[in-house]
């Protein structure tokens, strides 16, 4: 029988949901930093769908800047998820900004009853437009994928919401705004910060994850900001935030996903190769989603 495993990469050149130009060549640069003789040399039948269609027309003015056009790039690629695990491949999703997130996590919410997703990431993206300082879509995915926010976002796909408040564990959070603090509290939202990151190690706070989200989830879904780590590691990021995590206990983190065994969908996200220092980021990230599956130093 055919059982090797099997990645499809979807790009996603999004940059309508922020305002630095640029994220729309993420897919590009991770690409080109070797993705997919990576994840060969894994031994995974790869496929590549190429890019989801964004289109280049900023409609700025709109308060939730540019919602037409996120909307169909979600519908879009929420069909395109969905589709690729219903034929037996992993979905990996490169970004393009983080509101690409919307659609990736309808199509997977398709498939589980209960789908665990772990934000990786400085920022914790749960504005709604009334909390959003920006107006920025990119830091609203979490929200709207909890079924809070702008309606024509979060009734993509039907199911609302597609994830519960309790199925969620933010990873690396060290900005968020004073509604989102609200709505962790309100929620009783699992965040680990860069305070517990610190206090407790990476190897702990992956193992509480773990034990925390299997209670739950039938599937969990890793959502990675390139943010997440410290400029030093990934300049190329659209909002770098000082203090961040390493590149090391970043792939201890991958490493100990991959053993788990839970992940079965993932994303990569705000690389922006214009901000980059010779495609660091990009390369940082293929590097992490080597870890993610399965590679080993020995
Ligand atoms: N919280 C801020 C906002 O809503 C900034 C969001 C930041 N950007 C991201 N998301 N890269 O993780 O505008
Ligand atoms: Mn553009
Ligand atoms: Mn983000
Ligand atoms: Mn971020």
């Amino acid at each position: 029988m055919y059982s090797k495993r099997k990645v499809c990469i979807i790009g996603v050149p999004m940059d309508l949901g922020q305002t630095r130009r640029g994220v729309d060549m993420g897919p590009s640069a991770i690409r080109y930093a070797g993705l997919r003789e990576k994840l060969e040399e894994l031994n995974f039948d790869v496929k590549d769908h190429g890019n989801i269609y964004v289109s280049h027309y900023h409609e700025l003015e709109e308060s939730l800047k540019n919602l037409t056009a996120v909307t169909e790039v979600s519908k879009a690629l929420a069909i395109m998820v969905d589709d690729v695990i219903q034929n037996g491949f992993f979905p990996l999703v490169l970004g393009g900004d983080h509101s690409i997130a919307i659609g990736t996590i309808a199509g997977v919410t398709k498939h589980y009853q209960n789908t665990g997703v772990i934000w990786y990431d400085a920022h914790g993206d749960l504005n709604t437009p009334k909390t959003s300082p920006s107006g920025n879509i990119h830091g609203m995915p979490l929200a709207v994928s909890m079924g809070l926010g702008h309606e024509q976002l979060t009734t993509i796909y039907e199911r609302i919401p597609k994830i519960k408040a309790e199925n969620i564990v933010i990873i690396g959070a060290r900005s968020l705004d004073k509604g989102e603090k609200e709505l962790i509290k309100e929620k009783n939202i699992k965040v680990y910060t860069m305070h517990e990151v610190d206090r407790l190690g990476m190897a702990a706070v992956i193992t509480e994850t773990i034990d925390y989200l299997k209670e739950r989830v039938d599937g969990i879904h890793l959502s990675l900001d390139l943010d997440s780590l410290d400029p030093i590691d990934a300049p190329g990021v659209g909002t770098p935030v000082v203090g961040g995590l390493t590149y090391r206990e970043s792939h201890l983190a991958m490493e100990m996903l991959a053993e788990s065994g839970l992940i079965v969908s993932a994303e990569f996200v705000e690389v922006n190769p214009i901000l980059d220092e010779k495609n660091k980021t990009a390369e940082a990230a293929v590097a992490l989603i080597g870890s993610l599956f399965g590679e080993k130093l020995l």
